[in-house]
């Protein structure tokens, strides 16, 4: 041709050529391979892959703070934190109720990516929920996993992830669950693998070095005994699914075996250095592990490496217990025995009166009252001096964080004996503090007072004044009041949203009326924020929010300080001014038009609506179960959060920090619900009604056979259209609902129904509070109304289901 090649120099070339086999481009890498900035590559001589755990919301507490509070920068301080120890992989997981999933997880990817130490390891998308996943995968550079799929939901939904997950190009944690559940015997957990591994090589065209099993890591040493091989099977799992299932890798969460040592880190990391000894001679290539928080295996202290092989290879009858009790040693040192506990009896009376009101004690109360009034000579000098002086102990123990609410409220209510034993050695008028006086009031409209109360008992331990004047408090008497007494503060509590309203009512009030003194805000529904837009505007005066309970005394305290009142608040006011400039400079969400929302098209579904009827329509007396059947629908969480120690249940008994106190309330409540046990009823009292109900635009038009039709009104949503900038498209639909959409429409023809149902377990237990609260027991009174509260909830849980399965038995 053009440039001169002649016939002559092809047949040349390709002579030259014909001596050379043809290159073989290469396939895909035969190794398991992820990467993240740089590639990672498992080859035959990585024993163990570490993948970190700790960015993960349920597995540690400082992760779900931290994106709770929004502190996403700092957030990624967790990641660094993991790669620099070592983590090769991180786990990524978003999971909580609250929290937007896909939008956190998108959020959070982004900015790791933008770490170049961080974001040269791969990520492991960790969600229960599809649509975080996706969104993981859609911010991922490199390769990742995702964890995880299962046959939980059948072949069809898994065939569909697996695809999905495929063209994502990412690899896959298979966690051994079928439609029977998940799978917690060798055998099971070996087959459900291995059904798996042929729909993902065989269907889904899945490399087996992209397929990771992950045959459950089960939490042993529970002290049921069907725990007791959860170990064991894993690892026997393991060996077999490295052996039967070429290519495919085996990883599992490593810290869940571990659960029941919560709070004692010494015996958990021995418990994972061996468990992860054994089940990588096994075959385990890969754990999520806290990274660079894992003991040497040589190095585990031999008394308690046998006691922990003991219970993860069930070496032994008896294994739980003796680690448990071995264990008990190893994080905290209990020493005090017998000799010691009694041995502060013998101290002088004032040390005596200390060690009653720290520890609580009340047995030795009075005696010890009557000896110090004969050595000291008045009333006043007993209350002045020793059980002032233990209660300033018992102050101090608390401020620094040594000791919990229900300990203080203990000690409340030993002081409260030891003073109402002097009582009646007191001249009239002797006694009156000059302390300070606070106001308190739950406002109106709002029954909820466990938390105030536990504000005055706490106030009061504190030497202040403290006049209570109960729930649903009307504006004019709580203003009155403030005057009659003179008081120096005033606290408002609310739990439910429209306390809130009535609050800055009170507020605007106490303006009106020229009242100066400081007010205190507190109680569930309120916060920093709505005091310091809605409130502190109100009036000139100082008014501050109070988180908890335990800090109420600190704040009395600067605000009836001559020294600390003007620089705490100087300090406050800065502090809510830049609230409130922070919410004045916050993007306001713009509403779409009313009508527009209306046209939406509404979700009803003439033929997938299959209406049930109720067995009943009318209002009825709701069937009311045994408090032993109660019993399993208490939620106790909520119930240690009442006493400020924050954690759930029941893992918070062993906290390192709270376990102690949370375990020792518990037995108080247990206590007392095995007395209730014994009576006929405790007085749970429950109405159930069941209504034909139809729409009519946003309106819910119940028929009632007392008082004709009731009108239900109801919002509609009226958010815009999603921003563009969002990597995800905009779910179709579903940014206009009304409640009522999920009524039928009157024009439809059908008839709908509509249930509802009121409890209370008040009606005896209100009575035995009180009781306790009238003999100087202000612990017992609180624990009544906590648990009062728990078993209206309990009953509100089992009347639910009664109405899904048989009441209406949709
Ligand atoms: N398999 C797969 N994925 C998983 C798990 C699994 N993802 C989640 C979990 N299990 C693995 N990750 C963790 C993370 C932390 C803890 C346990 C498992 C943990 N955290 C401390 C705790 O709860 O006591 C947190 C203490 C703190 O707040 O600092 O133990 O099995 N595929």
């Amino acid at each position: 041709g053009c440039c001169g090649t002649t016939p002559e120099h092809i047949r040349a070339f390709a002579s030259i050529a014909g001596e050379y086999t043809p290159r073989k481009p290469p396939g895909p890498p035969d190794q398991a391979a992820y990467s993240g900035l740089e590639p990672f590559v498992v080859r035959e001589d990585v024993n163990f892959v570490n993948v970190g755990e700790r960015t993960n919301l349920s597995g540690s507490a400082r992760f779900r703070r931290l994106i709770g509070e929004g502190k996403f920068e700092e957030a990624v301080e967790v990641a660094r934190q993991q790669v620099e120890n070592g983590a090769q992989i991180i786990d990524i997981n978003m999971d909580d109720g609250l929290i937007d999933g896909p939008a956190s997880m998108r959020h959070f990817l982004n900015l790791i990516a933008a770490e170049p130490d961080i974001a040269r390891v791969p990520v492991m998308v960790d969600s229960s929920d599809w649509d975080v996943i996706e969104a993981g995968l859609q911010c991922l550079q490199g390769k990742g996993i995702v964890n995880s799929i299962s046959l939980k939901e059948g072949e069809e939904a898994f065939r569909r992830r697996a695809r999905q997950i495929r063209r994502y190009g990412a690899a896959v944690v298979v966690m051994a669950f079928d439609e029977e559940g998940q799978a917690t015997e060798r055998e099971h957990k070996v087959a459900i693998c291995q059904r798996a591994y042929r729909i993902l090589v065989d269907e889904c065209g899945f490399p087996p070095q992209d397929i990771i099993f992950d045959p459950n890591i089960l939490t042993v040493a529970t002290g049921m005994s069907e725990h007791d091989r959860y170990a064991l099977e894993f690892i026997e799992a393991t060996r077999e699914i490295k052996e039967t299932l070429p290519g495919a890798l085996v990883s599992g969460g490593v810290s869940n075996i571990s659960f029941s040592f919560r709070g004692n880190n010494p015996v958990r990391e021995a418990m994972h250095s061996a468990f992860l000894f054994h089940a990588i001679r096994a075959g385990l290539d890969m754990g999520i592990v806290n990274a660079g928080q894992l003991a040497i295996y040589s190095q585990i202290d031999s008394d308690l490496l046998e006691r922990v092989e003991d219970v993860l290879l069930c070496r032994k009858e008896g294994a739980t217990e003796a680690l448990l009790e071995f264990a008990a040693g190893v994080s905290r040192d209990e020493s005090a025995n017998a000799e010691e506990v009694e041995a502060w009896r013998s101290e002088g009376v004032e040390k005596r009166l200390e060690v009653s009101l720290v520890k609580g004690i009340t047995a030795h109360i009075t005696e010890d009252t009557a000896e110090a009034l004969e050595k000291l000579g008045t009333p006043l000098s007993v209350i002045e001096g020793p059980l002032m002086a233990g209660m300033n102990v018992v102050g101090e123990l608390f401020a620094s964080g040594e000791m919990f609410l229900p300990q203080v409220v203990k000690s409340a209510r030993v002081m409260k004996q030891a003073v109402a034993w002097l009582t009646p050695f007191m001249e009239d008028g002797e006694g009156a503090t000059d302390g300070k006086t606070v106001v308190l009031a739950t406002v109106k409209g709002d029954v909820h007072d466990i938390g105030k109360n536990i504000v005055a008992v706490v106030l009061r331990c504190n030497g202040f004044r403290v006049v209570d004047l109960g729930v649903m408090v009307p504006c004019d008497q709580i203003l009155e009041t403030v005057q009659r007494e003179n008081a120096d503060i005033l606290g408002l509590s609310g739990l439910i949203t429209p306390s809130l309203h009535e609050m800055v009512h009170v507020a605007k009030e106490a303006k009106r009326l020229g009242l100066t003194l400081p007010l205190l805000i507190g109680g569930a529904t309120t916060s920093k924020a709505h005091t310091a837009i809605k409130l502190s505007p109100v009036r000139e005066e100082l008014t501050v929010h109070v988180r908890d309970a335990s800090l109420a005394p600190g704040v009395v305290r600067s605000l009836t300080s001559s020294n600390l009142e003007a620089d705490f608040a100087v300090g406050i006011r800065e502090e809510y001014a830049a609230v409130r400039e922070r919410y004045a400079q916050k993007e306001k969400p713009t509403l779409s038009k009313f009508e527009g929302a209306q046209k939406a098209p509404s979700d009803f579904d003439e033929d997938a609506a299959s209406i049930q009827k109720p067995s009943f329509l009318g209002v009825k007396d709701a069937p009311v179960p045994t408090l032993a059947e109660l019993r399993d629908y208490i939620d106790w969480t909520p119930f240690f959060h009442t006493w400020e120690l924050k954690g759930a249940y029941p893992r918070i008994l062993n906290d390192s920090k709270l376990g102690e106190a949370a375990t020792k309330l518990m037995e108080d409540a247990e206590a007392i619900l095995e007395e209730w046990l014994k009576w006929d009823t405790v007085g749970l009292v429950g109405v159930v009604g069941f209504f034909e109900a139809r729409s009519r635009g946003e309106t819910i038009v119940v028929q009632t056979e007392q008082s004709g039709p009731i009108l239900l009104e109801h919002l509609r949503q009226q958010k815009p259209e999603k921003k563009k900038k969002s990597c995800c498209p905009p779910k179709p639909g579903g940014t206009n609902l009304c409640l009522s959409d999920y009524v039928a429409p009157e024009e439809s023809g059908l008839v709908d129904y509509m249930g509802g149902f009121a409890v209370t377990s008040g009606t005896l237990l209100e009575d035995k509070a009180r009781d306790a609260e009238d003999a100087g027991d202000d612990y017992t009174g609180i624990l009544i109304k906590a648990l009062a509260d728990r078993l209206a909830e309990a009953y509100a849980e089992w009347l639910h289901e009664w109405v899904r399965t048989t009441g209406w038995g949709y």
